[in-house]
């Protein structure tokens, strides 16, 4: 090979952390971690934006809070992971076009655009996602859509590059032939450093990604709190629950005569906050999930939705739309899907851990169902809705 002085070509990187089966153990890894995430968060987004054929079980009451965890955690343990990835592969950079073929070329050209494109999606999801959870926002686009689209851009670059790079990852992962084995009998003592370099390469990034998921999956598992320096969100808040938007933020202002409407083809019926007490009562350990992967478990009491529009002899067994006293902000209004506008432990609490609710929690009443993202659960709910 012709050499130009002074410019690196791929053979020229012989750190053990630059071997193709590193790159390979990484690649396995982080295809396991963005698989997870792409899953959960296509659910996650299906249930903000559910097309005709998606529907989410009720229960366990806890689903949406283990799937959405599982989005953002696998998320966090992606990044180490690809910046180790990274790492090990960056002297492909160096590798020369075969300029000489035009064929080659193109497809060179073609497979080196798909691994621009990937990397590029990845570090977007994953910073806007890290961003996200931070609840800062310093873009000017809509961040669920961009994430959502962007999401579709990373996975198509990564079944492609998986596509492109089985061949020399299957030969890098299968254990050593009898040949390359007596080849190995011969083995130098560099072979070893070299094998012992590539553990210790693998064992720092996959300790560095369980120590960074460790550091924050308190935000959601509740037994993980106190070894969770880096969770973004803990338990606490009024009442025993972080609050996202306040109701000075969403200028709630509850009106002296405030009464629940229940609206449905053909009628319509009113209650009063005392009127709505005197019902009967249920009480579930519910979990509010926020999409930022945050969670935490209240015990609510309230009126389960499905009885009450039966009280206002309301037709049940279809989807329920739910108004908020909020005008402005995207989350003013939710719709219940059927099954959990019939599951009875949807209520409509007016307690949470056995006080009236506080303003930030949503009084007069608010939204509290099963296996639901936490943006669906309307505060300051002041309307029902049958729709036709
Ligand atoms: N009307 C209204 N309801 C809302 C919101 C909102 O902005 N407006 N935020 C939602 C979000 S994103 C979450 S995570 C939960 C948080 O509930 P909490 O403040 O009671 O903990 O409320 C949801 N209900
Ligand atoms: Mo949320």
């Amino acid at each position: 090979m012709i050499r130009r002085p002074g410019f690196p070509v791929p053979e020229d990187f012989t750190a053990p952390s630059h071997a193709p089966l590193v790159a390979a153990r990484l690649g396995r890894w982080l295809g396991v971690a963005f698989g997870l995430c792409f899953v959960t968060g296509l659910l996650s987004h299906y249930l903000q934006h559910p097309p005709g054929w998606f529907t989410w079980p009720t229960r366990p009451v806890n689903l949406y809070r283990l799937t959405q965890g599982t989005h953002v955690l696998s998320g966090v343990a992606a990044i180490p992971l690809l910046l180790a990835k990274l790492w090990s592969v960056y002297p492909r950079l160096f590798v020369r076009p075969p300029v000489r073929q035009p064929i080659r070329l193109c497809a060179h050209a073609l497979e080196r655009t798909s691994v621009l494109i990937l990397v590029c999606a990845a570090f977007f999801e994953l910073v806007t996602g890290l961003f996200n959870v931070a609840q800062s926002y310093p873009w000017g686009f809509f961040f669920p859509a961009a994430h959502y689209a962007v999401a579709w851009l990373a996975v198509g670059g990564l079944l492609l590059h998986v596509a492109v790079k089985l061949p020399i990852a299957r030969v890098a992962l299968s254990p050593p032939s009898r040949r390359e084995k007596t080849v190995e009998a011969a083995a130098t003592a560099r072979d070893d450093r070299d094998a012992s370099g590539r553990r210790a390469f693998l064992r720092t990034s996959a300790g560095v990604a369980g120590i960074a998921v460790l550091g924050t999956a308190g935000v959601t598992v509740p037994w993980l709190r106190r070894v969770s320096p880096l969770a973004w969100r803990s338990a606490s808040g009024p009442q025993g629950i972080p609050i996202n938007r306040t109701a000075a933020a969403a200028r709630i202002a509850v009106p002296q005569d405030w009464r629940l409407e229940i609206l449905w083809p053909g009628g319509r019926e009113t209650l009063s906050l005392a009127e709505l007490a005197a019902l009967p009562q249920r009480t579930a350990n519910l979990p509010i999930a926020c999409v930022e992967g945050w969670s935490a478990a209240a015990r609510w009491t309230g009126v389960p939705v499905v009885e009450l529009l039966r009280w206002a002899g309301a037709p049940t067994g279809r989807p329920v739309r739910i108004s908020s006293l909020e005008t402005i902000g995207r989350y003013a209004t939710s719709t219940l899907p059927a099954a959990h506008a019939g599951d009875p432990l949807t209520l409509l609490a007016l307690r949470i851990n056995g006080e009236e609710l506080s303003p930030d929690h949503g009084y007069p009443c608010r939204l509290i169902a099963p296996s639901r993202p936490g943006v669906l659960q309307t505060k300051w709910v002041t309307r029902l809705e049958v729709p036709r």
